[in-house]
């Protein structure tokens, strides 16, 4: 029986709450359709998506080219596993190593799962290549980082609601304090540290960016160790902040599709989410021949990962980026919504600070991390159309689709402001 179609929100709540693992603490709204930078709830209310399902769909739903790529590899061939080669996967990983300018891919589904990837790499480099004994392999992380949900990735977590009851961790996972250039070279005096895997942005922890030459100068210093700078760019890649790649940094090409600069060149990248437009769960770890060839027959893969369908969704996705300019998009509206929220900052008691790159933002409200009010906005927002999602309880991070028009963008804006100036009265 099609249950679907005669479905109400209320009964879609109810089945999960009934049926479903309660994993989530979802917004009360329903959706049922996505097309560019809306979405619409099962009785058909509009709403402007300011979430993008976390950065996954930065081409807007539903992109024609890219439904187009799924619908045509879904009627020809879908999945054969690594076992035989298929005739896409090859021509994806050219194309996404080109794309990128890297020498090979290693092609997955999920973000966690290419988190994963880049720590095995690492390790293996760290004992093949670098010679540090077997099993002593150390990893760097940052402090209030968010790398995925598997026991080895919550391993490096200090968050007590992704960590606790989950142990014992994984050993060899070192943490400090994040955009903090000290912290790191003293860790890197560890002849054992294979690899340091940063969030260019971090964008769970409420969308922090680091001080402009962090990035840059934690390179350096990963260079004068012989120590892996891992790239995690699954929220902040595919043009999030303005640019192709956060990692980026602060270069001063013109060329906003360029895939890295001279001085923040990541020895391992980690992309997933947007790679698809949102479309298949689609991820990939890039390296250079001197990394990736310690991987050989057997050491790791996935069922699902290279597998036709996805080759064929993530090429057409990786084109739209290009092709639409979206990094561009990003980079000139995002510059407008933050000028935009320090109007509302001025007049507003309630919001404290506006802070992020591209259309990758988040705005600090004058309450503490654990009240509701975030939530409370957040909630008030949907009703006035459009939707964004807490990621503390001061912290609500926005960030649409980068196929949003300014038009669009300016009407978002006087929704948030109209919001949160309601909201305080
Ligand atoms: C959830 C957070 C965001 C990521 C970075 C790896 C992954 C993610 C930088 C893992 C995934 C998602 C996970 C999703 C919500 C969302 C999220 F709130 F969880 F922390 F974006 F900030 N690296 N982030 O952001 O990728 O395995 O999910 O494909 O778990 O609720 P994944």
């Amino acid at each position: 029986m099609a249950v679907v179609s005669t479905l109400t929100s209320e009964d879609a709540i109810a089945l999960e709450n009934q049926y479903g693992a309660q994993n989530y603490h979802p917004l009360p709204v329903v959706l049922s359709r996505g097309e560019g930078v809306f979405v619409w709830d099962i009785e058909g209310k509009k709403y402007y998506d300011f979430l993008s399902a976390y950065s996954a769909v930065n081409q807007g739903h539903c992109h024609p080219k890219i439904i187009n790529a799924l619908k045509e590899q879904a009627e020809q061939l879908t999945l054969t596993s690594r076992a035989f080669h298929n005739d896409r996967l090859g021509k994806y990983e050219k194309f996404a190593s080109d794309y990128f300018g890297y020498d090979k891919l290693l092609p997955m589904n999920t973000g966690a799962e290419a988190v994963e990837t880049a720590m095995k790499l690492a390790r293996k480099w760290g004992y093949e290549k670098k010679g540090i004994h077997s099993n002593q392999a150390k990893i760097i992380v940052c402090q209030n980082n968010f790398h995925g949900r598997t026991i080895s990735i919550i391993s490096a977590s200090n968050d007590p609601i992704a960590t606790e009851n989950f142990g014992p961790f994984t050993p060899g996972i070192v943490a400090i304090r994040y955009d903090d250039i000290y912290a790191l070279s003293e860790a890197l005096k560890d002849p054992n540290v294979a690899a340091f895997l940063v969030e260019p942005i971090q964008g769970e922890a409420g969308v922090y960016v680091p001080d402009d030459n962090y990035l840059k100068e934690a390179f350096a210093l990963c260079k004068s160790k012989n120590v892996l700078f891992i790239a995690d760019e699954v929220q902040t890649g595919i043009a999030r902040t303005g640019r192709l790649l956060a990692s980026c940094g602060n270069c001063s090409c013109e060329d906003k599709s360029c895939s890295g600069t001279p001085d923040v060149k990541p020895d391992i990248l980690i992309l997933g989410k947007a790679i698809s437009g949102g479309v298949f769960p689609v991820s990939a770890v890039l390296a250079n021949n001197e990394v990736m060839d310690v991987i050989r027959p057997g050491n790791h893969g996935s069922t699902f990962g290279g597998n036709p369908l996805a080759c064929a969704v993530a090429m057409a996705a990786l084109e739209v980026v290009k092709e639409e300019h979206l990094a561009e998009n990003a980079e000139r509206l995002g510059i407008i919504f933050r000028k935009e929220m320090e109007k509302l900052i001025e007049e507003s008691t309630l919001v404290r600070l506006v802070r992020g790159k591209g259309l990758l933002n988040a705005i600090v409200i004058n309450d503490t991390e654990d009240s509701s009010t975030a939530w409370n906005i957040c909630v008030a927002l949907k009703n006035n159309g459009l939707l964004a999602k807490p990621t503390h309880g001061n912290i609500i991070r926005f960030a649409p689709p980068l196929v949003m028009t300014e038009e669009q963008l300016h009407e978002c804006i006087e929704i948030i402001r109209k919001t949160i100036l309601e909201f305080q009265n």
